[in-house]
């Protein structure tokens, strides 16, 4: 009996991490655990019970560690038991010194862990209700530790597949052999639809088999408990409940990646899963590292874009994840990046130049970038251009109409603030992620009404390359009757697409222009509809629907 109370301190100061908040957070009982209020457990609840009890509902909540609370409680019930069967539980002079003294040691640890300890569950209480919603589902990998770079890269199932291929392979290809041992890449499939991760997971095993035997690459997904009801979010700074819901998931995802990634290396680079990697970036990134290596920064930025290439000390990784998950609900992610900088060194009585001065400090940029967005210069996979010409930036990079009235609706996931709308309204481009065959736009019109003409353009100066490709323009005439004619009639010149549209015209070489004819009047919908998926993004810098 003399030797637990020390494997019992050392097992429940691993449980005291994941549930002390929690169980400090109960209410309505003030002062059981602080150990230091005499008396203050009822009668006929001595602290055994009260222990017992907690450590049942912690066993639930306990996760990984639960083999080891199960041994405990079986413990700990033969402690209580010893009393009972004896005397009665209220007599609290029974209670062998033995047991009180564990107990006494129990409370010290719980009570010097839970100040140190950050706790998940108060930032999501959610995952109370699943011991297993952090544990990671590794689908493929062989455990790599000890390496100097762990590589990040989400992916979801609406962005294209072949380009997170695309991803892999360009950061593979450039490797040495060293190179390659000294690396660790882990897809995050944030995805909760088992079928759809295990067959990413099989696309990479076929894709780059040498990699994923050699524990080079992993697959992860998150347990389907993890993510929250994300229909309770509240909307703010003006996003709509899906780009809520989008920059609420990427804090989530985001964070749990780099959890999962803080004791496997050295450093944790961040990546999306449509980037191209510079031929050579893993010499580069180390002599940048080395270079810098004296210096106070939090991250090292090795793209300009978003949350790309940004490098991390493994070790910095739990406070970064932790503010994350601490606002997951308040903003997007790299705001928030900003605001750890922000709350690290700025000081409030001074300005925003002290204020910039002193977080640039903090995150040291590397030029050229070493990793390029796919879509954000077209550049297919490969190709990195570096369109920086003043030139350029005057010329405009959309045109605006008169456009009459419409409903607006797309499958595209725009990127950034270039929506649909903005387009339509004629005060920005849409700029959307990589279309996929049946991707569509659509615009209806609240009643039908004559259309002579159309004209879309994609792509602008700056993003050439982002065109629609094998797009149609569809009609969706008001008439049925007169649809009905023009398509099956003798001389017939119109296809019929889907759901009743007419195909009116099509992107060549980005453009698509024409008119609409005096059979097909009055309009109910024009839409853009993709037939092939596509290799790079879309971009739309001109709508033009004329009446
Ligand atoms: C608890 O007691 C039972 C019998 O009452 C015994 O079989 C078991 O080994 C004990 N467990 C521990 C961990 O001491
Ligand atoms: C302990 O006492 C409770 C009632 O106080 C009783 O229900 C329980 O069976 C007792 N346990 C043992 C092991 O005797
Ligand atoms: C508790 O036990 C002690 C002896 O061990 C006894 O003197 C005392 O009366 C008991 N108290 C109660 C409330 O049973
Ligand atoms: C999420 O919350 C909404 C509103 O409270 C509720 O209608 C819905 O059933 C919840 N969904 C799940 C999966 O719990
Ligand atoms: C366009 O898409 C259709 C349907 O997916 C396909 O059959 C056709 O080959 C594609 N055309 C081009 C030029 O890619
Ligand atoms: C409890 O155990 C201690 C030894 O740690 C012993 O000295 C003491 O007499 C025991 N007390 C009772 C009430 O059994």
């Amino acid at each position: 009996m003399r030797c637990y109370p020390v494997r019992l301190g050392a097992l429940l100061a691993l449980l005291a991490v994941l549930t002390v908040s929690w169980i400090r957070s109960v209410p309505g009982r003030p002062g059981e655990w602080t150990g230091s209020v005499p008396g203050a457990p009822g009668p006929k609840t001595p602290d055994l019970q009260n222990l017992y009890k907690r450590l049942l509902v912690a066993e639930e909540l306990g996760g990984q560690v639960n083999k080891d609370l199960s041994s405990i409680l079986e413990q700990l019930v033969n402690i209580s038991r010893t009393p009972n069967v004896s005397q009665p539980v209220s007599n609290s002079s029974l209670t062998n010194v033995t047991s009180t003294e564990a107990v006494k040691q129990l409370r010290a640890d719980l009570s010097h862990h839970s100040f140190t300890q950050p706790n998940i569950y108060l930032y999501m209480p959610h995952l109370r209700q699943h011991p297993d919603s952090l544990r990671p589902n590794v689908v493929v990998g062989k455990g790599r530790r000890g390496v100097s770079i762990v590589f990040g890269i989400p992916t979801v199932k609406r962005e294209k597949q072949s380009y997170l291929i695309n991803t892999l392979n360009s950061l593979l290809s450039s490797l040495t052999a060293a190179q390659s041992h000294d690396l660790l890449i882990i897809v995050f499939v944030a995805e909760t639809d088992s079928e759809y991760v295990s067959s990413v997971a099989q696309t990479i095993t076929d894709s780059f088999p040498k990699e994923v035997q050699s524990g080079l690459m992993e697959v992860v997904s998150p347990s389907q408990y993890y993510y929250p009801n994300f229909t309770t979010l509240k909307e703010t700074f003006g996003d709509s409940k899906e780009r809520v819901k989008w920059r609420t998931k990427q804090n989530l995802d985001f964070s749990f990646l780099m959890l999962y990634a803080q004791d496997k290396g050295t450093y944790y680079v961040q990546l999306e899963d449509d980037v191209v990697a510079k031929t050579g970036y893993y010499s580069d990134m180390k002599a940048f590292v080395t270079q810098t290596a004296s210096d106070e920064w939090l991250y090292l930025e090795f793209s300009q874009l978003g949350f790309i290439g940004k490098m991390f000390r493994t070790r910095d990784l739990p406070l970064i994840a932790e503010f994350f998950l601490m606002f997951h609900k308040d903003k997007p992610i790299d705001w928030l990046l900003d605001h750890i900088l922000w709350v690290k060194v700025c000081n409030p009585e001074k300005d925003n130049k002290d204020c910039d001065q002193q977080k640039a400090l903090l995150k040291q940029r590397y030029k050229p970038s070493l990793f390029q967005h796919v879509g954000l210069h077209s550049s297919l996979p490969g190709k990195i251009q570096q369109l920086k010409d003043k030139d350029f930036d005057q010329q405009p990079l959309f045109r605006a109409h008169k456009n009459p009235a419409a409903d607006l609706s797309s499958s595209l996931k725009h990127y950034q603030h270039h929506s649909l709308s903005r387009l339509y309204n004629g005060e920005d481009f849409l700029w959307a992620l990589t279309p996929l065959r049946d991707d569509y736009i659509l615009f209806s019109f609240p009643q039908p009404i004559h259309i002579s003409g159309f004209l879309f353009r994609s792509g602008n100066v700056k993003t050439s390359a982002d065109k629609f490709y094998n797009t149609t323009v569809e009609v969706l005439p008001g008439n049925a009757a007169l649809k009905d004619k023009l398509v099956f009639g003798s001389d017939s010149k119109y296809k019929e697409s889907k759901d009743g549209f007419i195909i009116v015209g099509a992107f060549e070489n980005g453009l698509a222009e024409g008119e609409i004819e005096a059979g097909l009047q009055p309009v109910s919908a024009l839409r853009l509809l993709v037939h092939s998926d596509s290799d790079v993004w879309a971009l739309l810098s001109e709508v033009h629907i004329r009446t």
